[in-house]
């Protein structure tokens, strides 16, 4: 790995949020208690909405609390190397997202009630989105050349490995535990159904007023001014935000103006072989 990168189980990530020890906590330490709710996904899915979305359903659509306490902070990752600080005694219900593969997650989610949300976006515009998280991220590797990224993406060597493995892994899971899957392309569409699944799922039903301040607090404009969120707080040295703006565009299908013809057939005929056995149909097919 580069001094930018820690290698664990095959799997490349960012050393200045990630070690050995905090991958090995959140794998082997970590207690998964049956209220916990997770929210996993592939990097640039749909996770800091999420977050959001989480924060707000549990606050009842009050904004207090995710405009005033970092995103991280609220939603902590288990993988990072702040999390046992962040989740050893926390309450209960608890909010954690994650990004791990299934083979590497806290091995206690088996046989535990807890709930996990898995968000999952067209692979296509995750590409580009962590083509421009590369770019304006110094702790990324980064190829000026989008043609070149789509390759390292398609082979699965970028931070988290291979969004099918990722995918492919999770979804094999969905009838064994307490799972939501929900799609980015969805949340896009109808944010306030999504909502209402989620609360569902969570066996928390919100009123319509509750519901309204989510949905209000959770768009794409009002997320772009949380400075909790919106990632403003971390210096620019590490994410500069000139280069590109972490909330960056917040579509779906802004793929078409980046992949060529060549490009996305030759990524079309990839995710043919690659997902035709999973037996889903996603908004993207
Ligand atoms: S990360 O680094 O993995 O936590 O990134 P993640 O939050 O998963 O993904 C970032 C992309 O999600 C978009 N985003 C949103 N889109 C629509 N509405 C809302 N509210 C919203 N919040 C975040 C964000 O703009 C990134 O996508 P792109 O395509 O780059 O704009």
């Amino acid at each position: 790995p580069g001094p930018h990168s820690v290698l664990y189980k095959g799997l490349m990530l960012p050393a200045l949020v990630h070690s050995t020890e905090s991958l090995r906590y959140a794998q082997l330490g970590f207690q998964v208690r049956d209220r916990d709710i997770f929210s996993v996904t592939y990097p640039k899915s749909g996770t800091t909405w999420m977050q959001e979305l989480l924060t707000l359903i549990h606050s009842d659509g009050d904004p207090q609390l995710a405009q005033s306490v970092p995103s991280w902070e609220r939603v902590p990752w288990v993988e990072q190397t702040t999390a046992a600080g962040f989740l050893e005694n926390r309450p209960c219900p608890w909010l954690i997202s994650s990004h791990l593969p299934c083979g590497l997650f806290p091995t206690s989610l088996h046989g535990s009630n807890a709930k996990v949300i898995y968000t999952v976006r067209n692979p296509k515009d995750v590409c580009v989105s962590l083509y421009y998280y590369s770019k304006m991220a110094s702790f990324l590797e980064f190829p000026e050349d989008f043609g070149e990224f789509v390759e390292l993406f398609s082979a699965g060597k970028v931070l988290f490995g291979s969004w099918f493995q990722h995918v492919k892994g999770w979804l094999g899971l969905r009838d064994r535990l307490n799972f939501l899957l929900l799609t980015y392309e969805e949340m896009h569409q109808d944010l306030r159904g999504s909502v209402e699944r989620i609360c569902q799922f969570l066996g928390k039903p919100l009123e319509a007023r509750a519901l309204d301040g989510v949905v209000e607090n959770a768009s794409f404009q009002a997320m772009k001014q949380n400075r909790m969120c919106n990632y403003s707080l971390v210096p620019e040295n590490i994410m500069d935000q000139q280069i590109s703006p972490f909330l960056r565009k917040g579509v779906p299908g802004d793929w078409k103006g980046h992949f060529t013809v060549a490009q996305s057939q030759a990524f079309d005929r990839l995710y043919q072989e690659q997902m035709q056995d999973v037996g889903i149909q996603f908004p993207w097919d």
